[in-house]
């Protein structure tokens, strides 16, 4: 199949062996790339081990449109074993490091091993080596990619680590373009746990593609396309903050640790407040709608905001000026830590400690004080100490009935929407196959617009069609989703790009099957790591189920456990797994997985 270079490179940093590998035809076919394929190789390579031991890998996949002149192609999924979960991890990155990996004639870069020195990768082409990163160790991210744009030119793709990620802090993430972010469930660690700092790559070849000229034709109409959208000029205009009044009118708005669904200050926060800070726009390559809003912060830096960014570090700790939310959002990127982990660790801690569970204060909206508890994670001192490795480990720590309030799932942090009253979403969290992330199945404005308070099955079929398009087809292309999502950019443009990328477009019945197929081997992996899988790991916090919204129009809502779990077990059956939610074996033959996955039956 063209459209592939059809080569893995993999990088031991224990030994320093290089080596190159074929990627199957069977692979190509099953798997598309991206995700798929990371998730296939965790599968095969990354067993039994400790997240963050020389036995974890790092894995950066990129599909066959990435790199392409088509519309926001510039993604790779950066995976590994979770040091913040236990289980399968990813995050979609948009950086030049994935169209340099594809140019110098990679699909996928498996990192393994563990350097005994801090180092980085410079992979020039074919030349590939393992420098020494002593000099930039202990480097915020931005100065770090500054030096090695200095060393290497700035004509480079750079993925690095900030001092949160040598520190493996769980949820710390990897940094790219000074504003772009990916692996929210700890990649950033695991790279420190390797004693990685940076990735750079230069490719001076070709991006395979079956057929060039019409992926230049196409690609050009579909930049069209989505400039003459009706949405367009509103999105260059605020971008994924366009979401956060509808967010608050809709009593979804995370606010006080996720307690509330709607914050008193909201339009010091919102699109438009953001639109009286801005001074840049910035975004990944070969995008047209890019989408990262650059304000001057309180202290007169520039930080790139986004809606998660701004929804966690704004109300869902009480900070009330957007230029303040601009500093935490600018300190996560520098130490490299993920914006909505943080704003729950944050939260919770202020909950905590308004709760009296913690030795120290730390108020609601506290600029100082956050800023204090950022270097402390980073650095694993003081209040670090208790949460730098998420809300999860920290309820174990402080006690009380913090387990019912430290917001999370299966140990990933909550992205920024309040479920108490919207049960699609819940599912959707419940069911991510990271822990909660809202990427596979943002199903809340579908389901807001219907009938929100319902528990139906249509709405468990409308979170599985969303999995099947987001998590399975938009991750393993690789490509970014937000031109369909936000400015309705046709659907039916993904079938003839793949097919002009690689000479074979993707039928409805094949879309379903691949996200069937990479979220069943997906779920197979987080039985088989997690050791103790039980059904309650695809819950939501108790404290949707047990505490009402206490003030807004939706006052008194929250949500019902039992019909939850009626929901849950109807995702169960159309997925083809057990009461449990384990794969059946069946369902692993038919999506033409029973060579590949034995799932362990037992379930604790
Ligand atoms: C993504 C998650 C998101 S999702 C946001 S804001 W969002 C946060 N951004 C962070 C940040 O910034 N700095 C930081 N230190 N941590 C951050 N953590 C959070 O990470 C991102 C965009 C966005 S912005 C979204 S919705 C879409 N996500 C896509 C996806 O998942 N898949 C896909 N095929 N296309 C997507 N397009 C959009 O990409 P994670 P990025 Mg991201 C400053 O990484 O781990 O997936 O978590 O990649 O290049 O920054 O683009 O309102
Ligand atoms: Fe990146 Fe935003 Fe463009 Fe998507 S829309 S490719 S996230 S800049």
């Amino acid at each position: 199949m063209k459209g592939y270079t059809g080569k893995i490179l993999r990088i031991n940093l224990s030994d320093g062996r290089v080596s190159k590998e074929e990627i199957s035809e069977e692979m190509r076919k099953k798997f598309l790339g991206g995700r798929g394929f990371a998730a296939k190789i965790l599968w095969e390579e990354v067993s039994g081990v400790d997240p963050l031991s020389e036995g974890n890998k790092v894995v950066f996949s990129t599909g066959p449109l990435t790199g392409l002149p088509l519309p926001s192609s510039g993604k790779m999924v950066i995976a590994s074993k979770s040091p913040l979960t236990g289980g399968y991890g990813d995050g979609n990155i948009g950086s030049m490091a994935a169209v340099h990996l594809r140019r110098a004639g990679y699909d996928v870069l498996i990192v393994e091993g563990r350097s005994e020195a801090p180092c980085y990768i410079a992979i020039h082409d074919e030349r590939v080596e393992i420098l020494d990163a002593r000099d930039i160790w202990g480097k915020m991210t931005f100065e770090a990619q500054d030096d090695l744009e200095a060393k290497h030119g700035r004509n480079v793709g750079v993925l690095v680590i900030g001092p949160a990620g040598e520190n493996m802090v769980r949820f710390a993430t990897v940094m790219s373009q000074r504003g772009r972010a990916g692996g929210r469930p700890g990649m950033g660690a695991v790279m420190g746990s390797k004693n990685l700092k940076a990735v750079v790559i230069k490719g001076t070849g070709k991006t395979p593609a079956f057929d060039e000229k019409r992926v230049q034709e196409m690609g050009k109409e579909g930049y069209g396309e989505i400039k003459g959208k009706d949405n367009y000029d509103f999105w260059i205009r605020q971008g994924t903050m366009q979401v956060f009044e509808w967010c608050n009118e809709n009593s979804c708005l995370p606010t006080y640790n996720f307690r509330e669904g709607a914050f008193r200050f909201s339009k010091q926060l919102d699109g438009y407040a953001l639109e009286k800070l801005k001074v840049d726009r910035k975004g990944c390559p070969l995008c047209n709608m890019q989408c990262g809003m650059v304000i001057k912060d309180a202290d007169k830096r520039n930080a790139e905001l986004d809606y998660e960014n701004v929804g966690m570090l704004g109300p869902n700790i009480a900070m009330d000026d957007l230029s303040k939310v601009g500093v935490l959002n600018r300190m996560a990127d520098a130490y490299g830590l993920d914006t909505i982990s943080l704003g729950s660790c944050l939260g919770f801690l202020m909950e905590a400690s308004e709760r009296e569970l913690l030795d120290t204060r730390i108020e609601w909206g506290d600029l100082n004080a956050c800023k204090k508890v950022i270097e402390d994670i980073a650095k694993k001192r003081g209040l670090g100490e208790i949460i730098f490795e998420g809300v999860r480990k920290a309820s174990e720590r402080v006690g009380g009935d913090s387990r019912d309030w430290a917001m999370h799932v299966k140990g990933l942090e909550i992205s920024a929407y309040d479920c108490h009253a919207c049960p699609g979403m819940a599912l959707s969290y419940g069911t991510s196959p990271i822990g909660a992330h809202h990427k596979d199945a943002w199903v809340i404005s579908w389901e807001i617009s219907m009938d929100r308070f319902s528990y139906s099955k249509e709405k468990v079929e409308k979170v599985i069609e969303l999995q099947r398009l987001r998590g399975g087809l938009f991750e393993s292309m690789t490509t970014c989703r937000l031109p369909w999502i936000e400015v309705n950019f046709g659907l039916h443009w993904y079938p003839k790009y793949l097919e002009a990328a690689r000479g074979e477009g993707i039928t409805q019945e094949e879309i379903s099957v691949l996200g069937d197929r990479i979220y069943s081997l997906i779920r197979s992996f987080w039985i088989r790591e997690s050791g103790s899988w039980n059904r309650e790991m695809d819950y939501p916090p108790s404290r949707w189920f047990e505490e009402p919204l206490p003030q807004g129009d939706l006052k008194g809502y929250k949500l019902d456990r039992a019909r939850y779990g009626e929901m849950l077990s109807q995702y169960y059956e159309i997925r083809g797994w057990d009461e449990n939610g384990i794969p059946k074996e069946q369902t692993l033959e038919g999506l033409g997985l029973g060579n590949i996955v034995r799932v362990p039956r037992k379930n604790g």
